[in-house]
């Protein structure tokens, strides 16, 4: 599977030679930059003399994070493009707006949000995002809504999931998420202040904890999710806009709605731990700790509005509040699942890395004990503010 790669200086080549691309930008007049931070991807800014922008983004052969000597199928551009299709059809304005795929070159275009901000590095700031988190609760919702049997024929969605298989990125969640965290493996590594920390996790039962979650994952295949929905794949804007847009669908697949609810609840969780250990101020604080309770609201305000649009009326009000019930305690686990596995395993994330060393161990600590205590009390936790104010406990020790 030979394919070149863009470069800055080959991108206006290649944008002059896909018409429906020059007609976005003007090829002799681009300036382009490679933005891509995450662990994968080519990421490639597009602006023009007049003010116009693109976004490419190409998949490379291999896990950008580790290098060549993991080869990883750039494919996965088709399964993000599908994810950016079913948003564009049922979660419109909550993407960036798509301009498609080109399948020979691992290539999508999309809408230039470089007056935006990756939502991890404005947490990371203390900024508060408005109606943030309730955008990507909507977002998880009616993506839920349409691509599950509450919106589709129970034919259409089995061709749907049949289609949408990703084993390659589902097998880096089960290990990275699932496994690798609670067990000796070369690509875990944390502070060595935390190391008790860390191997508490593996005695007490919590990895019987966390293989039942992994089945979850592993066998429910409900919608079409994400599949990596943490604060660094959203994107919030600046000024007085309001809202969010999720990016980077890459790892989209049928799986279980609750994943991606615990993708965001697990990172606001990180966060709250960088708030708490450098004294972030208390409005700021406060925000952040009611991020799980709007998203949540939101996901389950939306589900409920569409829920009279049910294609299949034997599924009745009373299965809605128990699907929503086990949708909420399978959100808890995975959050915590989510947020031990940037603490211990590959793949870290700012929020903690970028703090000076005694507030890295505290976070890290923080974020241990409430992830863990998430995972084991999922099914007594009834509500957001439950969780709250099981988080607050956790949290207590380092406020000062
Ligand atoms: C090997 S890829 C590491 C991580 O990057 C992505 O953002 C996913 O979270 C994945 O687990
Ligand atoms: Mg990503």
């Amino acid at each position: 599977m030979s394919y070149a790669l863009l470069a800055p200086d080959t991108v206006a080549a290649y944008i002059a030679s896909v018409p429906h691309l020059a007609a976005l930008v003007d090829p002799a007049t681009l300036e382009v930059r490679e933005i891509g931070d995450g662990n994968l991807n080519l990421v490639f800014v597009c602006r023009d003399r007049s003010g116009h922008g693109v976004v490419l983004k190409q998949s490379l052969p291999y896990v950008r994070l580790v290098g060549e000597s993991w080869p990883l199928s750039p494919l996965r551009i088709v399964a993000e493009s599908r994810g950016y299709e079913a948003a564009t059809k049922y979660a419109a304005g909550l993407v960036p707006e798509y301009f498609g795929l080109d399948p020979e070159r691992h290539v999508i275009a999309m809408e230039d949000l470089s007056s935006w901000t990756v939502w991890r590095t404005a947490l990371n700031e203390g900024r508060i995002s408005p109606a943030a988190a309730e955008a990507m609760g909507r977002y998880v919702a009616r993506i839920a809504f349409h691509t599950s049997v509450f919106g589709l024929s129970a034919e259409a969605v089995k061709q749907a999931a049949a289609l949408a298989i990703n084993p390659e990125l589902c097998r880096i969640t089960e290990d990275l998420v699932f496994t690798e965290p609670y067990i000796d493996h070369a690509q875990n590594s944390w502070h060595p202040a935390i190391e008790d920390a860390v191997l508490s996790l593996r005695s007490g039962g919590l990895t019987d904890e966390v293989a039942s979650l992994k089945h979850c994952f592993m066998t429910t295949s409900e919608a079409l999710i994400h599949g990596d929905l943490h604060t660094g794949s959203v994107m919030v804007p600046r000024g007085d806009r309001v809202g969010a847009k999720a990016i980077d669908i890459e790892f989209a697949f049928y799986g279980p709605v609750a994943f991606d609810l615990g993708a965001l609840f697990g990172n606001y969780l990180i966060a709250q731990a960088r708030a708490a250990v450098l004294d972030r101020e208390q409005g700021f604080r406060r925000w952040l700790d009611g991020q799980v309770a709007e998203t949540w609201t939101a996901f389950e305000g939306e589900l409920r509005s569409l829920w009279p649009q049910r294609v299949d009326r034997y599924l009745s009000d009373a299965f809605l509040d128990r699907w929503l019930a086990s949708v909420w305690s399978d959100a808890v686990g995975f959050g915590g699942c989510k947020a031990i596995r940037r603490i211990v395993g590959l793949a870290k994330v700012s929020d903690i890395e970028t703090l000076p060393e005694p507030e890295h161990v505290r976070a890290a600590r923080m974020v241990l004990e409430s992830a863990r205590r998430w995972i084991e009390s999922r099914g007594q936790i009834a509500t957001p503010d439950g969780l709250a104010e099981l988080t607050a406990e956790s949290l207590a020790p380092i406020r000062r």
